[in-house]
């Protein structure tokens, strides 16, 4: 998944492990909701899809990706859940904030990742516009919501395996 030439909604359904039992959690930005919403509405889609409960999904929101990583963390530290998804959108703007941001949310992310010893997903579209963002917010490359639903579902499902 997630290669330039692929659809971000194309999986292979034998590879997924059954989601159901698993607790998952979104983190949405509310900064480019038109798009984030879509991302979060891609990514229940396909939890359920994948074997996952209405009741075993959480939404929590988050004024900006910026912050992504305390929401993520906030969650992360109540052992809950089998991974975290973080959903935004960072669009290109005349200003240096787009780098800025950028920047901090992989960096925060990848470090819950490795504090909690935790899936959290980085599902946040990094675009120079919004139809750019469009495009893969349930446009004509999928929608990154279901490519960071996939993620969660494997990744939780390795540490399972791991942990057996
Ligand atoms: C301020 C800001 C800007 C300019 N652009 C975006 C964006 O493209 N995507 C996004 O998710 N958030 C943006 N923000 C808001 C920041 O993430 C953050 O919410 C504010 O700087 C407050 O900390």
């Amino acid at each position: 998944m997630a290669t330039r030439l692929k659809n971000l909604s194309q999986y292979n359904t034998e590879d997924i492990p059954d989601g159901s039992g698993m607790r998952f959690v979104i983190v949405v930005a509310e900064w480019n909701q038109e798009i984030t919403f879509a991302l979060r509405d891609g990514a229940i889609n396909t939890l359920i899809k994948n074997g996952v409960s209405q009741e075993n999904i959480q939404v929590e929101y988050v004024p900006g990706s910026f912050e992504l990583s305390l929401g993520a963390q906030l969650v992360a530290e109540t052992g809950k859940f089998a991974a975290v998804i973080c959903l935004g959108c960072v669009i290109q703007g005349e200003t240096r904030h787009f780098d800025f941001i950028c920047h901090s949310v992989t960096q925060g992310i990848t470090q819950l990742n490795i504090k909690y010893n935790l899936p959290v997903v980085f599902g946040v579209l990094t675009t120079d516009t919004q139809q750019q963002a469009l495009d893969r917010a349930g446009g004509k490359h999928g929608n990154k919501g279901d490519e960071a639903a996939i993620t969660a579902i494997k990744m939780a499902a390795l540490k399972l395996k791991i942990k057996e």
